[in-house]
């Protein structure tokens, strides 16, 4: 072989290509992008009440070593009549254009309707209307790979037989679409939190999927009342001891699952409780294929999480913890 060639081939090891994954310890392992979900107003004004992800930050994750970014939305905004009903085509494009901005990167984003179980305030209750809404968003894209569908955020204070069969119906959509190479994220009831899984979801293992994509994702919290709300982790050991049960749970059950929301503050607890759990997480790549930290987005300000960069508290304070699994 020529020098050259070794050259260009050694070089080409080294420094792997700008937004193509690199093996790593996960599968996954970036961050949630918020935006578009925000503001009680709807459909409410793009620029006052909401906003979307803006690639460039996003790029600069990628360049990190991020693979995986989960776009939220507001279903209200992008289907403004029903669940059934038409798009408000601009959403759609906006939304799309995030979307396409990372899965053209080479790296995965996860489609996520922000909406907690709820469409318009009423809890979803028309699982045939919930399957309509998923074979729709899901066939316009189809044909993009990289595209994961998340059936909905955080479910919370629902029947549990019902979050079960709008998780099923959401499947049975996407596959009808002929979104047949896609990932689905499924989400438990409260809150789909890792530490009151197995107490609250166990019924989710009766999940079937023809395609065998199925992600249990579940997310953690390490204040004390598991909200993340406060920038204080309980103790350094916390993020193990909450996610120890799920994991057993999906070894038990033979399923994969990921961190879909994590966080702590910028702070010697948190730190050693986010990097113990990751570590944990790490120790059983097995089960779990990543983790997303929440969250990114241009409109954090000074939130006590916030990854966007160039000056968000965990971009500048939290990512040397993450560097291992980047
Ligand atoms: C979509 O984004 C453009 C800016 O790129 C903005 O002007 C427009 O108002 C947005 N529309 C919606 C519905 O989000
Ligand atoms: C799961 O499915 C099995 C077989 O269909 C059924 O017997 C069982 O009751 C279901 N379990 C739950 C928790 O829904
Ligand atoms: C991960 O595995 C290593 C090697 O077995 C072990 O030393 C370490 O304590 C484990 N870490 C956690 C957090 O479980
Ligand atoms: C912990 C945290 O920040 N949770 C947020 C999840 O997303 C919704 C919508 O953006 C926020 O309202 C929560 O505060």
């Amino acid at each position: 072989m020529k020098l050259y060639t070794l050259l260009f081939a050694a070089a080409a090891l080294a420094a792997p290509q700008r937004g193509h994954k690199r093996a790593s310890v996960f599968e996954w392992f970036g961050s949630n992008e918020s935006g578009a979900e925000f503001g009680t107003n709807i459909p409410g004004v793009y620029g006052t009440d909401y906003i979307f992800p803006d690639p460039s930050t996003i790029a600069t994750l990628i360049d990190k070593g991020m693979s995986i970014f989960r776009v939220q939305f507001m279903m209200e905004r992008l289907v403004p009549d029903s669940m059934t009903g038409s798009y408000d085509e601009e959403y759609l494009t906006n939304l799309t254009t995030v979307v396409n901005a990372v899965t053209d990167a080479g790296v995965h984003a996860i489609i996520d309707p922000h909406n907690y179980g709820r469409y318009n305030g009423e809890i979803i209750s028309s699982t045939s209307d919930f399957q309509t809404f998923w074979e729709n968003l899901a066939g316009q894209f189809k044909d993009n790979d990289l595209a994961i569908f998340d059936t909905n955020n955080e479910y919370n204070s629902m029947d549990q037989d019902l979050v079960l069969e709008l998780n099923q119906a959401a499947i049975n959509g996407i596959r009808a679409a002929g979104a047949t190479t896609q990932y689905i994220f499924v989400e438990g009831n409260s809150w789909t939190g890792a530490w009151t899984w197995v107490d609250v979801n166990d019924n989710m293992k009766n999940l079937t999927d023809p395609e065998d994509k199925i992600v249990y994702e579940m997310h953690q919290y390490l204040d004390s009342d598991g909200s993340g709300t406060s920038e204080t982790c309980v103790s350094g050991t916390i993020g193990v001891e909450r996610v120890t049960d799920a994991t057993q749970w999906l070894k038990d059950n033979n399923k994969v699952g990921i961190l879909g929301e994590y966080a702590g503050g910028d702070n010697d607890v948190c730190r050693t409780a986010v990097s113990g759990m990751l570590e944990y997480m790490a120790n059983n790549t097995d089960v779990w294929k990543g983790a997303v930290w929440w969250a990114a987005g241009p409109w954090w300000g000074d939130y006590i999480f916030s990854m966007e960069p160039p000056d968000g508290t965990a971009y500048t304070g939290m990512l040397d913890i993450l560097e291992p699994y980047l």
